[in-house]
């Protein structure tokens, strides 16, 4: 998988994209991670990338020459493959999701626009952008952030990035929160492990996974659950339990 990521501030990539698990992906060839400076597409002598909005207002507007330029000149990397997906983070975007993340995992490129300022020129997202994703109901100061973590997100569901164990059973992956994690010792501060952990006996140790995972979703996020229902990951089992709590579809 190709990241081709467009920013005024390339700076900020270094730490959360060569440290740890996405550093050991690209060393592995497995993903690769590009950064664009937009500046680097202005045409004027102070490398203008922004400009003051039509109509006036607060704030300054990313200015559609110099983003056009870069978008293309990214899309034009691949030029014998299909057009890549052209993503715009900015808050005004469609929620990033688990299942967002395993779609986009399929893709062999991405280009990441990260918005600034008060936002782009609304041709420039006419004409170059795909798709708009926001990563939660809350305002960054740019898509910067916002790009890192679906590219954190989208890489670790690439082949080869993690055990492909670790992906099934966690957190969202079958709509459902994770079951707890214990390691030794057995006893910490008079707080034991649960027994059946200790006990060897597989069968058990799943099922109480199962409705320790059912326990916290009703717990936690109960609007998740009508969701998991829905899309036919809760077993006759499951559904049992749940009643057992309270919850019916
Ligand atoms: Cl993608 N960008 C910005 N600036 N703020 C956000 C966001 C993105 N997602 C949530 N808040």
């Amino acid at each position: 998988m190709i990241f081709d990521v467009l920013t005024l501030f390339p700076a900020m990539f270094s730490g959360p994209t060569t440290e740890s698990i996405l550093k050991r992906a690209q060393q592995a060839g497995l993903i690769t991670i590009r950064l664009h400076n937009i500046r680097d597409w202005a045409t004027d002598r102070h490398r203008t990338a922004d400009d003051a909005p039509y109509g006036g207002g607060a704030g300054m507007v990313m200015k559609a020459v110099p983003l056009a330029a870069a978008i293309r000149a990214a899309l034009a990397l691949e030029p014998k493959a299909p057009p890549a997906p052209v993503i715009l983070l900015s808050p005004d975007g469609t929620p990033f999701t688990q299942a967002l993340a395993h779609e986009l995992a399929q893709q062999p490129r991405l280009v990441l626009l990260c918005g600034h300022y008060e936002g782009l020129d609304e041709r420039v997202r006419e004409a170059l952008v795909t798709h708009e994703v926001s990563i939660g109901d809350y305002v960054l100061t740019g898509g910067e952030l916002a790009a890192m973590v679906l590219i954190d997100a989208v890489a670790r569901l690439c082949p080869g990035v993690i055990d492909a164990a670790s992906i099934s059973e966690e957190s969202h992956s079958d709509g459902l929160l994770e079951y707890p994690h214990y390691t030794r010792p057995a006893v910490w501060e008079e707080r034991p492990v649960p027994p059946v952990l200790l006990s060897g006996h597989h069968g058990e140790v799943a099922r109480w996974r199962r409705e320790e995972r059912l326990r916290r979703t009703l717990a936690r996020r109960p609007d998740l659950l009508p969701h998991a229902y829905v899309a036919g990951q809760l077993s006759q089992a499951d559904l049992r339990f749940l009643a057992e709590l309270g919850w019916m579809p």
